[in-house]
This record gives C-alpha cells, structure tokens and sequence, in this order.
C-alpha cells in the first residue's frame, strides 16, 4: 500500500466524513522510522455529541433489523478484511510498528471474530423455562443497550476494535468509536471497511482524538449506556469512577503481569520458544505479554543462557522486512518508561543479563526500538516483577518447588494470563485450578487467545466482565425475562402454586 503521506483524514458521523468543529488536527506518525502516515481531526466535546446523537437516532432503526441479517453484514466485513489482509498488514507494520506475520495475525484474529458474532446473528441464545404455575409460558430474550462508547489501544489496531464492534453490533447497538491516537488510519480503515460491508448511516461512527477530549466526553454523555476500554488500569479506575455517576455498564480490559512458570521437567526447549515468543512478540506491547518467568532451581540455569543466546539472535528492524523478529515499540515516551525500567531493575539490585538499551544503527535511530531485555535473579516484590512495562523486557525469578511457583505467579495485582510448562499432568491440573488468573496456557506461553473463548483478567486487570466469546454478548446485552400468562385468569406467583403430588 503506498503511504498516505500528509493525507488529511476525517471523522465518520450519521455516513458522513467531516472534519473536527474546531479545525485542529494531529498527525500519525510511524514509529518504525518517523514517516508521516496521515493528518486525523483533534476532535472535542462537540464532536463526539454529534457522533452520539447519529448513533443514538440510528440504534432505532438498527434494534429491529433481525439479528441474522446484522450478522450478515459482518459476515460480508470479514469478507472485505480478508480481500484487504495485505494492505492493512502493510499498513499496520508502518503505523504500529508489529512485524508482518503479527500484523497478520491481527487482521485474522479480527476476520475470526467477523465470522463467530456473524454466525451469533443466528444464535443469541436465550432461555425458555417451564413455570411453576399452569398454562403460562417463560423465556429469557437479549436486548440490546444502545449506544455503546468504544475506546480501544493502539497494540492490536484491528484486533481490539472488533472484539469489541463487532459482538455490538451483532446485538443490535450502535457505535461511536474512538481509536488510539497512535493507530487512527487503522481505525479508519476498519470503519471504512465496516461501511462498504453495508452498515447504514450512523451504525458506526468514528471520532479521532486524544483520551481527555473525546474518552472523557464519551464516559461522561448521558446518551452513550455501555463504555467498553482496553487501556491502562489508571485509565480504568478513571473511566469507571466518571461513569458512575449515570450507572454506565462499563467493560474494562485493564493490564497484565503474566507470568510463564517453568518445572524442573519441562521440555526447556519448548519453554524457550514459548518465553521468547510471549516476552518479545509485538515488542512485548500486549497485556498478555510474558514479564515474569518463574523458574524451578533445577532447571534455572540451562534455561537462563538459552533465553540469553536466542534474545541476543533476535534482529531488530522495520516490521515489512521479512527478516525482522522485533520491530519498534509504540513512541518516544513508551521507549522512555521501558528504559526507565531498566534503570529500576538495576537499581534493585536484578541482573541485567542482555538488552538494557535503545537500538540505534541501521537507520534504526529514526525510530523507536529497544533491544530484547532480560533480567536475572529478580526478587518477586521487585517493582520490574510487580509493575506493567509493556515493552520487550521480562524478569527471571528463581524458585525451589511447584508451590512457590504458584504462589509467585499469584503474588501481583493483576491477573490476565498465566502459564506453566510442565509435563507432570497433576501439576499441570492444579496449576489450572489455582493460578489466579482469566487465562491459563499448559506447555504454551501466555499469548494466543483464539476469539471464541472469554478474553479478560482476575483482580486488577478489570471489572470481572469478559470480551471475546459468548461472554462478550453479556456486555452488550441487558437481559429480559418474559412471562406469557395463558390461563386466562389471575396467577400469583408463590401463591397460586399447586402442592407437590403426593408421594
Ligand atoms: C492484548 O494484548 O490486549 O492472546 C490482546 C493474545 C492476543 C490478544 C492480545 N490474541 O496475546
């Protein structure tokens, strides 16, 4: 895809492009080596106004088209991303930095999720009960909300939006979408593509725009009823605290600490691709990401240089070479907090085994990169063993027995993923019954979420609800209960009830 340069681009409200009401703009820039990839509206409060009465007049129209023919429109969705697959990989190496094969899976991970709420268009299954009273008829239907606020991240550009529009859509909600003001083109795209799949005017809406203009306005307007978010627990604790006051649902995927913990009886092997693949894929910029490696005495060693060779093997560059294995991470002020990191390990006293720096050469200094990092001899309570970097550096921490492991694992605040190679098959059950965690991989690391299981974290990684699967309709549906009351005559529940037949 040829690069769009200084392209100005707009916001999409009621099925029309527009500029911000105020004029101001800001630019995406890639992170891979500075190139401009296009001008986005600064949007305000006015703004978004706009964008939630489009979506709030649409939704009553959209409510009562059937839910198979909605689910026919993100059926023909995953079709136009699958015909566009190249370009918006292309394009997502540029603007978010991940490598092809990444960048790859993200636009998968986004038509899987096109196909699975398609076919929930035929599905969203209710309950029919029978009733303790006579001739009278009980059932459980969905609804659908209404306007629904998306805020998603910049780390899985396509991925995340669809997680999120898509199972809304299939509902019978409608949208106003905010992007990440590091990934707007990409926003843009999915929008764009979302209209030609035959969604009509005001569905979906998109506002560019920084977290405290157009974020803030849209947690806050009385119009929008469900606020889902993919971000920082900070951000979290913020969005929930402002919605509060309108009794907003609120659907928070907050931050990770996860840890991949390796037995003395694991396939070390194994447990190195997978450490190597969950600590630095995507520059180690997902919640899933492995920060922590817990590792039984016995097999510390051997596992702790075969990490060390691999990390330093790994060739930094742009994610459209096809020999990249890491790419950039997202911008200046993230290769700043990582590095300050690394500053902090040191100072604590964790060896720092490889990496520890910003990657400069090969044009690389044009951009944003920092070399696979990792740390030995890292205490549990460490603040690199307890705080979220979201960058490529993981923490190895030392234990005696299965127990400590766990304990370790569980010892954070947060709780999205977890892990354990193993090939004790007694281990490997009661680590899944006792790792405190949404998410647990036996003999695999702790990325790879497929799109038809529950996606979410324990304790502090959100508000217990889940995207992905069909937990994700929960989100954006209120439940009915019906009564049909055939008899004809009044019934009075807990009253009017027959006795029990007679033994
Ligand atoms: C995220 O980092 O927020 O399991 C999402 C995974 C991906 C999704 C990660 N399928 O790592």
């Amino acid at each position: 895809m040829a690069l769009t340069g200084t392209k100005r681009f707009q916001n999409y409200i009621g099925g029309e492009w527009v500029d911000a009401i105020g004029g101001d703009t800001f630019e995406s820039v890639s992170p891979a080596n500075g190139d401009t990839i296009g001008i986005f509206p600064k949007s305000g409060p006015g703004d978004v106004d706009r964008a939630v009465e489009a979506a709030r007049a649409a939704f009553e129209e959209w409510r009562l088209v059937p839910a198979p023919k909605r689910g026919e429109v993100l059926f023909r969705f995953g079709q136009l991303l699958i015909e566009h697959k190249d370009d918006l990989v292309d394009l997502m190496t540029r603007e978010m930095g991940k490598v092809k094969a990444e960048a790859g899976g993200d636009v998968q991970e986004a038509i899987d999720m096109s196909y699975y709420m398609a076919g929930e268009g035929r599905r969203l299954f209710g309950q029919t009960t029978p009733s303790e009273l006579r001739d009278k008829f009980n059932m459980s239907v969905r609804m659908p909300i209404g306007v629904v606020g998306a805020i998603t991240p910049w780390n899985f550009p396509i991925a995340i939006p669809s997680w999120k529009m898509l199972p809304a859509l299939v509902c019978g909600n409608t949208v106003v979408f905010k992007p990440a003001t590091d990934t707007p083109l990409l926003g843009e795209r999915f929008v764009e593509l979302l209209d030609e799949a035959g969604l009509p005017k005001g569905v979906v809406n998109i506002v560019h725009g920084g977290g405290g203009a157009v974020g803030d306005r849209l947690v806050r307007h009385p119009d929008v009823r469900v606020i889902t978010l993919t971000g920082s627990r900070e951000t979290g604790v913020e969005v929930m605290r402002n919605a509060a006051d309108a009794l907003k649902h609120v659907h928070l995927e907050l931050g990770g600490k996860n840890a991949i913990i390796v037995l003395d009886d694991a396939d070390l092997e194994l447990a190195a691709d997978g450490i190597l693949w969950s600590a630095f894929g995507t520059s180690g910029q997902r919640c899933t990401a492995a920060s922590r490696v817990i590792v039984q005495e016995g097999a510390y060693e051997a596992l702790q240089s075969r990490l060390v060779a691999a990390a330093e093997k790994m060739r930094l560059g742009y994610g459209w070479e096809d020999d990249t294995d890491v790419g950039p991470v997202i911008n200046k002020a993230a290769l700043e907090k990582i590095h300050s990191y690394t500053e902090i390990g040191k100072g604590e006293g964790a060896r720092l085994l490889t990496g520890g720096e910003v990657a400069t050469g090969n044009g690389l200094s044009d951009g944003y990169y920092y070399r696979p990092t990792i740390f030995g001899d890292v205490a549990p309570g460490m603040r690199i063993a307890q705080e979220e970097i979201f960058g490529p550096t993981t923490a190895l921490i030392r234990v005696r027995d299965f127990d400590e492991a766990i304990r370790v694992s569980n010892g954070i605040k947060y709780g999205l993923s977890s892990s354990i190679f193993t090939r004790d098959v007694n281990k490997a059950f009661r680590a899944m019954r006792d790792l405190q965690a949404g998410i647990t991989y036996i003999n695999a690391g702790t990325i790879g979420a497929e799109v038809h299981l529950p996606f979410g974290g324990t304790k502090d990684t959100g508000n217990g609800h889940r995207e992905a699967g069909q937990a994700a309709l929960d989100v954006f549906t209120e439940w009915k209960s019906i009564y049909v009351d055939y008899s004809g005559r009044l019934q009075r529940a807990q009253i009017d009830t027959e006795e029990s037949p007679a033994p």
